[in-house]
């Protein structure tokens, strides 16, 4: 095989547009996965540069004009960015290859502008395409493993990756680090609820993070398992076998059902800082929060856990999903300004309910039921759209109460109540800093805007409630704002998709008319039968 000049590219932002939390945090961000690519290839005897796209760097002039192949890494608010840049590239005689949430989520369009596009991504799959490495257009072939990689290079292989981002961090800097894949609960609408629990393997862990001790003095991690502590013993032995006290501090996502009393305690002991528990909501996925109960009881037991919490574990993100079809009236909206009052300590993290391509086998039946919003790809970031027509609320209702709880949550009162429960200078200072920057006030703002263009613009209201496709102006100009001067290498017909494309691709004959645009679905479908597994073969889907 010859010897290919690589390019990866790591988005993990959407824009150069960057706020001081941005340039504070956007290194921070970065994935593991092109980390992982940039050993593999070079193990293979290519040349590599990875470029971690923070918002700040020039894109065209980062990497080296002449690169025979391009991987990118996108989530689906990069995935317009990405497609301009596979334009440019491609255009310059460079092969593409697309990974990471997107394409997992969106391979039918991404198949478009690029020449690969990658699910499950192991070792074996990117032989294949260093091997084959040609163009494949109009239409790129689709890998994907037929199911996550067993191993993955260990942190002393990736580490020239890491410090390089790292150096892009002014001040916290976060070392990316991973223990396993998949997760043992089955949350209806996460990426993870279908995919097994796997961990990566407790010695190579411990080695890891011996490791990071001889090149960081405190080093600070960030743990990317989707749900961290599953096999919680195991976990801490490996922490407690590599790291002396008081050296390590980590930052994890994990379902409250794992955190316990005694848990909790074991990980103060462990340095754990920062925890970002899922709730999502007062009436749905109780097993997550170790409660069958549901309502305002749901909310006393979760808010007493997540006090008990912050006893040990300084910083607390409460993740929660709104929107979900179990929601009905204020209530939902209301628990959740009891549950702030309740345990004034938790940054509170709202998603709106997104149905992302093949995420989950749920949207297919958002889809069927014609309910997904075509809203550009790079609206897609659980805040500034919902793509899922809300079962219970029309939409100014919906808004309505979006507004109002986002405006509670980050009011002065809030802030100052935050303030008032959490300890230590970082904590504090993180939730001051969230709350003002485009997480809090930010999003306070959108919000607002939005509800207001639904009184004000019929094109906006309309475009949600699927009578037209239309694209509303205030949307194809905020594309062309927040892109800049990437958004000229835009491939033509890439500012939409088809949102029922997952459905279309996973029915070999539709039985089911789909939706014409502005209609709703004959009937609603309850069945997972017509969902896909993942291709392990070169080729359209
Ligand atoms: C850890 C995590 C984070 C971390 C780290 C992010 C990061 N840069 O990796 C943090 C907290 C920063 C984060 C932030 C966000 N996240 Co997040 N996150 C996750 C989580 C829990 C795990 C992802 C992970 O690392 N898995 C381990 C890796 C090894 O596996 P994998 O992701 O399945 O990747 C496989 C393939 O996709 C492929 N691959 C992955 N990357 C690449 C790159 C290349 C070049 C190639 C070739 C292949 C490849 O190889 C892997 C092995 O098979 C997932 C949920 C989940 N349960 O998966 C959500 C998830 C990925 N996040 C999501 C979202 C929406 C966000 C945010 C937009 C939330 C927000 N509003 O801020 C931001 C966006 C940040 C960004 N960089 O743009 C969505 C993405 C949906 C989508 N299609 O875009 C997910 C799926 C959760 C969900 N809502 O369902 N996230
Ligand atoms: S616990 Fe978290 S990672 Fe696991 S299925 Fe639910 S939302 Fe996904």
């Amino acid at each position: 095989m010859r010897r290919l000049r690589i390019g990866i590219l790591d988005l993990v932002t959407k824009s150069p547009k960057v706020s001081l939390y941005g340039r504070i945090m956007n290194a921070n961000l970065a994935s593991i996965m092109p980390q992982v690519l940039g050993v593999w290839c070079e193990q293979e005897g290519h040349d590599v540069t990875l470029v971690c796209y923070t918002g700040l760097e020039n894109l065209v002039t980062e990497l080296p004009r002449d690169l025979d192949l391009l991987f990118i890494g996108a989530f689906t608010q990069s995935a317009q960015l990405a497609y301009a840049l596979s334009h440019l590239f491609r255009a310059r005689g460079t092969v593409t290859v697309l990974g990471g949430p997107h394409a997992r989520c969106y391979p039918e369009d991404a198949r478009k502008y690029f020449d690969y596009v990658l699910g499950f991504t192991d070792r074996t799959v990117v032989g294949e395409v260093l091997r084959d490495c040609r163009p494949h257009r109009p239409y790129g072939a689709h890998l994907a493993a037929g199911s996550q990689p067993v191993e993955l290079p260990n942190l002393r292989q990736r580490w020239k990756f890491v410090e390089a981002t790292l150096r892009k961090a002014p001040t916290i800097k976060i070392v990316p680090m991973i223990g396993s894949l998949g997760c043992p609960y089955t949350c209806c609408f996460c990426i993870d609820s279908t995919v097994e629990y796997q961990p990566l393997g407790f010695e190579e862990l411990r080695d890891d993070l011996a490791f990071l001790l001889t090149k960081m003095k405190h080093p600070l991690v960030g743990w990317h398992d989707p749900n961290f502590g599953v096999r919680f013993d195991d976990y801490m032995e490996a922490v407690e076998a590599a790291v002396p006290q008081g050296r390590m501090r980590h930052i994890a996502e994990s379902s409250l059902s794992l955190l316990s009393e005694p848990h909790l305690k074991r990980l103060q002991r462990n340095g754990f800082r920062a925890i970002l528990p899922g709730i999502e909501s007062w009436y749905d996925l109780g097993n997550k929060s170790k409660t069958r109960r549901t309502g305002m009881d749901k909310v006393t037991q979760v808010a007493e856990h997540v006090n008990m919490i912050l006893r040990y574990i300084p910083y607390i993100q409460t993740n929660f999903v709104l929107g979900l079809d179990t929601d009905e009236g204020p209530e939902p909206f209301e628990l959740t300004k009891r549950f702030l009052d309740l345990a004034p300590g938790a940054f509170p993290a709202f998603s709106l309910l997104s149905a992302f391509g093949r995420a989950a086998p749920l949207n297919l039946e958002y889809q069927r039921a014609g309910r997904v919003v075509p809203f550009p790809f790079t609206f897609l970031n659980n805040n500034h759209a919902m793509n899922v027509r809300p079962k219970h609320y029309t939409w100014p209702a919906f808004y309505d109460r979006l507004v109002d709880l986002t405006r509670y949550a980050f009011s002065w009162g809030a802030i100052r109540r935050r303030l008032g429960a959490t300890s230590g200078a970082i904590p504090k200072w993180m939730n001051v800093m969230r709350a003002m920057s485009s997480e809090g006030w930010g999003r306070i703002a959108y919000h607002a805007t939005i509800r207001r263009l639904l009184d004000r613009d019929p094109t906006v209201r309309g475009f949600m409630d699927g009578e037209t496709v239309r694209l509303p102006a205030f949307y194809s100009e905020r594309i062309v704002h927040e892109m800049g001067p990437m958004y000229e290498h835009l491939p033509a017909g890439a500012v939409m998709h088809d949102p029922n494309a997952y459905l279309r691709s996973s029915v070999q004959e539709l039985t089911v008319a789909l939706p014409a645009p502005g209609r709703r679905a004959a009937r609603p479908a309850h069945s997972r039968e017509n969902a896909v597994t993942p291709s392990s073969t070169m080729g359209p889907i």
